[in-house]
C-alpha cells in the first residue's frame, strides 16, 4: 500500500496513525503542532536567565543551554548532520546529553535514544535499522562504552563518529567528527522547522525479541503526553528535578521528565549516578523538588543511612515506576522520606498511568496508577482475545492519541504486536478497579523486568549459544526480594568440556566482549544435565523459574 496521497501529507504518519486519527486528535486539541525544537526554544527565550540544568561540572543557566545547543549543532553539522539524520545519541547523564538532544531537534534531525549499558551488538542494530548517518558517544570514559564507540567506527563506516567528553569544562571544543577537532565560533545555528506530524527520534523497546524494536514517535504525539503529565504530576517553574535514571530513557525523558521540566522552564539536577550517598545529598544541596526513580532505587535510597544526614524537606513528589512496587516500599515513602509518591506505570510505546496526587492511601500504594488522558482506549482481553469480566485479570491492549501503531520497520513484529485496528499489545496482564486505576498482577510476555531494565532472555541465550563450551542454554527470570526478578541463565555443557566447563567470570567476560548490554548479564549460571520439559517436548521455562536457587545478584 503505498503511504502518500496525491497531496503530500503521508496516509500514514510515522507513528503509524492513519491521517484521520491524526486530524481527530488535533480538532479535539490534543495535538497542537508543537515540536521539541519549539519546547526548548520557548524555555531558552522565555527563562534566559534561570538555571536550566545542574550536572557534576557545569550549572547552566537557558541562555548559557541556549549556546551549548548552538556548540553542538555547529559539530553535529560538520559530521553531516541535516534535517531529518538519524543519529545515535549514546552518552552518559550529563548536560551534554540536553545539549546534544537539543542541537538535534534545532537541526531537524531525529535521535535514537540509545542507553549507556547499550552493547556493540545493540549499537550496531540501532545504526543499522535507523540508517544513521553519526552516532554520538563519549570521548573519555567508561571502557565498555569506549569499546561500542570502536565497535560502531569498525563495523559501521557509513556512520560517522562525533565524541565528547562531558567532564570537561568546554565540551564541545573539544569534540571530534572521525577523529579530527572541529572549529566551533560562537555563533547562532539557523533552526530548521519540521512538520509536528514527522518523526521526532526513535526511542528503544525493551526487550522481547533479540534486538529491541524502535519506536517511532511524532512530535505530536509525544509533547500531548508531556503536557499531560506535566499537569497530572503538577511540574512548575520553580521546580527541581532531579534525574538519576538513564537520561534517554523513556521514563526520565517524559513521565514527566527532561521534557515535562523543560516545558515549564524549570531546573533539571542530573546526578552523578543513581546511588543513594549521591542522591540524596543532590537533594539537600540543590533544593531538589521532584524525583523519578525505579523500584529497586526506591529501596536502596530507604535503607540507606544517608536519609537521616540530609535536609530532604524540600521534595515533594517522587515517581516510581518501570517495574512493580511492592505496597510495603510504597507505604514507607510518605513517613521515610516525606514527600507524595506518585506510581508510574509506562511503556515507551506510549500509555502512561499515574497515581494522582490526591488519590487516597490506598489507591497510591497498591495499583499502578491510570491513564493521563482520557482518549486513551484500554482492552483487556482473556486468552481467547474477549473482553474480560470488570475487575478480572487480562491482558492489556491499548490506542491513543500518544500511543504508536507500529514498530520502525518491523512488519513482521508488527503483525503480533498489533490488532488490526491499531491496539498494541502490551503482555502486561492487569485488572482495572471501579476508579479506572490499574494494577499490573503479571506478564505475558517473553521477557524478563530486572528492576525497571527489561531484557529479553533470546538475546542472552543466542550469545551463550556461541560459546564452544555450551550445547544449550535456557535464560529466565527469577524471584528477587531488591530487584523483583533477576537473570539465570540454565547451561547444558557439551560433552568433553563439562570439566573445563567456564566460570561465572569467564562467561559474563564472553558476553560482554560479543556486545551483550551490561543490564542483559545473568545474575546467576546453573549448569545443569538436562532442562524439565513441557508435554509436548519444548524446554518448560516455568519449571525452570521454579527450580532456581535464590543466591545473590551480580555486582
Ligand atoms: C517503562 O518503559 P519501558 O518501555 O522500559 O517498559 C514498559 C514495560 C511495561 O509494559 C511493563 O511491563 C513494565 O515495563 N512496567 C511496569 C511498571 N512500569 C512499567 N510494570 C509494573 N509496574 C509499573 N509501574 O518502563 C516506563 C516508561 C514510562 C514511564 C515509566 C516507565
Amino acid at each position: 500500500m503505498s503511504e502518500t496521497t496525491a497531496g503530500q501529507r503521508p496516509a500514514v504518519l510515522p507513528n503509524g496513525m492513519p491521517a484521520e486519527a491524526a486530524d481527530r486528535y488535533r480538532e479535539l486539541g490534543l495535538w497542537t503542532g508543537q515540536t521539541h525544537w519549539d519546547l526548548f526554544e520557548r524555555a531558552i527565550t522565555e527563562r534566559p536567565e534561570h538555571t536550566a540544568v545542574v550536572d557534576r561540572r557545569r550549572t547552566l543557566s537557558y541562555r548559557e543551554l541556549g549556546e551549548g545547543i548552538d556548540r553542538a549543532a555547529t559539530v553535529l553539522m560538520a559530521a553531516g548532520v541535516r534535517e531529518g539524520s538519524p543519529v545515535v545519541v549514546q552518552l552518559p547523564n550529563s548536560a551534554v546529553f540536553l545539549e546534544t538532544v537539543g542541537a538535534l531537534f534545532k537541526l531537524g534531525a531525529v535521535p535514537v535514544f540509545a542507553l549507556p549499558a547499550h552493547g556493540s551488538r545493540e549499537v550496531g542494530h540501532f545504526c543499522a535499522m535507523s540508517d544513521a548517518v553519526a552516532y554520538v558517544g563519549p570521548r573519555r570514559g567508561p571502557r565498555d562504552l569506549l569499546a561500542v564507540a570502536d565497535a560502531v567506527r569498525r563495523d559501521h563506516p557509513e556512520v560517522t563518529p562525533v565524541s565528547v567528553d562531558e567532564r570537561v569544562t568546554d565540551p564541545w571544543a573539544e569534540a571530534t567528527v572521525a577523529g579530527d577537532v572541529v572549529d566551533v565560533p560562537d555563533a547562532e545555528v539557523p533552526v530548521t522547522r519540521v512538520s509536528p506530524e514527522s518523526l521526532a527520534f526513535l526511542q528503544l523497546s525493551g526487550g522481547t525479541t533479540a534486538l529491541p524494536k524502535l519506536i517511532p514517535r511524532t512530535h505530536d504525539d509525544y509533547l500531548y503526553s508531556v503536557r499531560r503529565s506535566v499537569e497530572v504530576c503538577d511540574v512548575r517553574p520553580e521546580d527541581v528535578m532531579l534525574v538519576a535514571l538513564p537520561c534517554a530513557h523513556n521514563f526520565t525523558m517524559s513521565s514527566p521528565g527532561i521534557l515535562g521540566a523543560l516545558h515549564v522552564g524549570a531546573t533539571i539536577v542530573i546526578a552523578g549516578d543513581p546511588s543513594p550517598t549521591t542522591c540524596l545529598s543532590a537533594i539537600d544541596r540543590h533544593r531538589v523538588t521532584q524525583a523519578a526513580l525505579v523500584p529497586p532505587l526506591l529501596l536502596a535510597w530507604l535503607n540507606s543511612p544517608a536519609v537521616q544526614e540530609h535536609d530532604l524537606s524540600s521534595l515533594r513528589t517522587l515517581w516510581v515506576g518501570g517495574a512493580k512496587l511492592s505496597d510495603t516500599a510504597a507505604r514507607r515513602v510518605g513517613p521515610e522520606l516525606g514527600c507524595t509518591l506518585q506510581q508510574v506505570f509506562g511503556m515507551a510505546e506510549g500509555l502512561v498511568n499515574y497515581t494522582r496526587l490526591d488519590d487516597p492511601e490506598d489507591l497510591v500504594v497498591t495499583t499502578q496508577g491510570r491513564p493521563i488522558s482520557e482518549h486513551d482506549e484500554l482492552r483487556i482481553l482473556d486468552e481467547d482475545g474477549r473482553e474480560v469480566a470488570p475487575g478480572e485479570p487480562g491482558v492489556l491492549y491499548t490506542r491513543g492519541p500518544y500511543t504508536i501503531r507500529r514498530y520502525h520497520r518491523a512488519p513482521e513484529v508488527n503483525a503480533r504486536s498489533f490488532t488490526d485496528d491499531g491496539f498494541y499489545c502490551t503482555g502486561d496482564i492487569v485488572r482495572q478497579l471501579p476508579s479506572g486505576h490499574i494494577v499490573v498482577v503479571g506478564r505475558d510476555k517473553d521477557q524478563i523486568n530486572r528492576g525497571g531494565e527489561k531484557v529479553a532472555p533470546e538475546a542472552v541465550e543466542n550469545e551463550l549459544l556461541a560459546h564452544p563450551a555450551v550445547h544449550d542454554v535456557s535464560v529466565v527470570g527469577i524471584p528477587d526480594e531488591v530487584l523483583g526478578e533477576k537473570i539465570c541463565a540454565y547451561l547444558i555443557p557439551r560433552d568433553g568440556h563439562r570439566e573445563d566447563f567456564p566460570s561465572v567470570t569467564e562467561l559474563r567476560g564472553f558476553l560482554r566482549e560479543r556486545g551483550l548490554s551490561s543490564f542483559a548479564v545473568p545474575d546467576v549460571f546453573e549448569t545443569v544435565t538436562e532442562f524439565p520439559h513441557t508435554g509436548v517436548g519444548k524446554t518448560s521455562k516455568k519449571d525452570q523459574r521454579g527450580m532456581a536457587q535464590p543466591g545473590p545478584s551480580r555486582p
